[in-house]
């Protein structure tokens, strides 16, 4: 196989998760704009992701949410999904809407709520074995406010508690993703705030538990693929949340505020093995002002773009230059990578795959945005940033 053609195939493999929430309607703590056409239950939600998929031929997944997806018959939801060529995904758990989340949810210093937080962490695994899921996505918006608030240690005693109920009751082929976040909604101390506490409680954990990494959820500057590099040496990455941020957690379309650092962590993606190992790459995004369908094919297209560039990076040139200390050299290498157009190459593989080679303006041919903003009425907010 030419190096071309192996690329061409790798792209062809590639699989980008789309999650249920952003295809409703979503918006900020000051005003959530309706959009014509949102979908008004979940059926609806993987009615969208389908579309995504018919046009870029690689989203054949959707992440869920509980309890913002909840239905009667989760097989009936996973039928529904196979039937339109799509398969559910991670199931996202939500220990953060409830009064009795006020404190905390797993750490909260009352067992009481503890134990119902985990009851719904136990209720998501069930879930999962009703839909096939393989992965129970946690995210905690466990933290405090205050110093002083609550004891540091004592959080961390029953996040751990907490997090080895759960492990024990993951299937032989089901996993635990743990995603950390520096801050919000806790503004003095987060309880799972940076990979190393990921990490950490991972580690203890065993095999089925591995960390998320989103990556909107760094303080600026951090340097996000060393964070993948070093994850993947330990065998601990198990997911990406893909957005873009210019602030805090901004969930804006991943590749749009920095497209080089979508590379960078793509390069380190494959140096890594984790193109071909089993890391999720999920899409963690919310559609606010633009229209969601065509911004979450985007989406899919720049992954796809960045990841292209990434695997046309002349290894062998760059080891070259590197071993030979040759800094410009090396640099100009990963440079000559990215700087590439990789447009035509990216539409070419679509057409291989009998795909139009512009999945969004297929998608706008279809006449889907008109139909479903026709049918449906009465579009089903997100839950999320009301
Ligand atoms: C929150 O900031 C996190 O990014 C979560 O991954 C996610 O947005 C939420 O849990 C929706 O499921
Ligand atoms: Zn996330
Ligand atoms: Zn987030």
């Amino acid at each position: 196989m030419t190096e071309l053609a192996a690329v061409k195939a790798a792209l062809k493999t590639q699989a980008v998760e789309t999650p249920s929430w952003a295809y409703g309607n979503s918006g900020t703590r000051f005003k959530v704009f309706a959009q014509p056409g949102v979908p008004r239950n979940p059926f609806e939600k993987i009615d969208d992701a389908a579309k995504v998929h018919e046009f870029t031929g690689a989203a054949p997944t959707v992440a869920m949410h509980i309890p913002w997806d909840r239905v009667e018959d989760y097989a009936a939801l996973a039928k529904h999904a196979e039937e339109r060529g799509v398969t559910l995904g991670a199931i996202n758990s939500n220990t953060f809407q409830d009064d009795d989340y006020k404190l905390g949810s797993v750490c909260h210093p009352d067992a009481a709520v503890r134990r119902k937080a985990v009851g719904h962490l136990y209720e998501c695994i069930d879930i999962m074995d009703a839909t096939g899921s393989k992965d129970l996505k946690l995210w905690f918006a466990d933290g405090t406010n205050y110093p002083g608030q609550d004891d540091l240690r004592e959080r961390q005693d029953r996040l751990s508690e907490a997090l080895a109920q759960v492990y024990e009751r993951l299937g032989d082929d089901q996993r635990m993703l743990l995603e950390y976040k520096f801050f919000e909604p806790a503004f003095y101390a987060t309880d799972v705030p940076d990979w190393g506490t990921a990490y950490a409680h991972c580690l203890k954990l065993g095999p089925k538990a591995q960390v998320v990494v989103d990556t909107g959820h760094h303080a600026p500057g951090t340097n996000i693929e060393f964070i993948v590099a070093t994850l993947l040496r330990e065998g601990k990455l198990g997911a990406f949340d893909f957005n873009s941020r210019f602030y805090a957690d901004d969930d804006l379309m991943v590749g749009a505020a920095d497209p080089f650092q979508l590379f960078r962590i793509m390069y380190e993606v494959i140096r890594g093995g984790g193109f071909t190992a089993d890391v999720a790459f999920m899409l963690d995004q919310c559609h606010n002002i633009e229209a969601k369908i065509p911004a979450i094919i985007r989406s899919v297209m720049n992954v796809q773009e960045a990841t292209a560039k990434a695997l046309l990076v002349d290894r062998d040139a760059l080891a070259a230059a590197q071993r030979a200390g040759d800094v410009l050299a090396s640099n100009a290498v990963l440079m000559d990578a990215y700087n590439t157009d990789v447009r035509p190459l990216v539409a070419e593989v679509r057409e291989e795959l009998g795909l139009d080679a512009d999945p969004i303006a297929a998608y706008s041919r279809s006449g889907w945005a008109e139909k479903i903003a026709s049918e449906r009425v009465g579009g089903q907010q997100a839950g999320w940033g009301a």
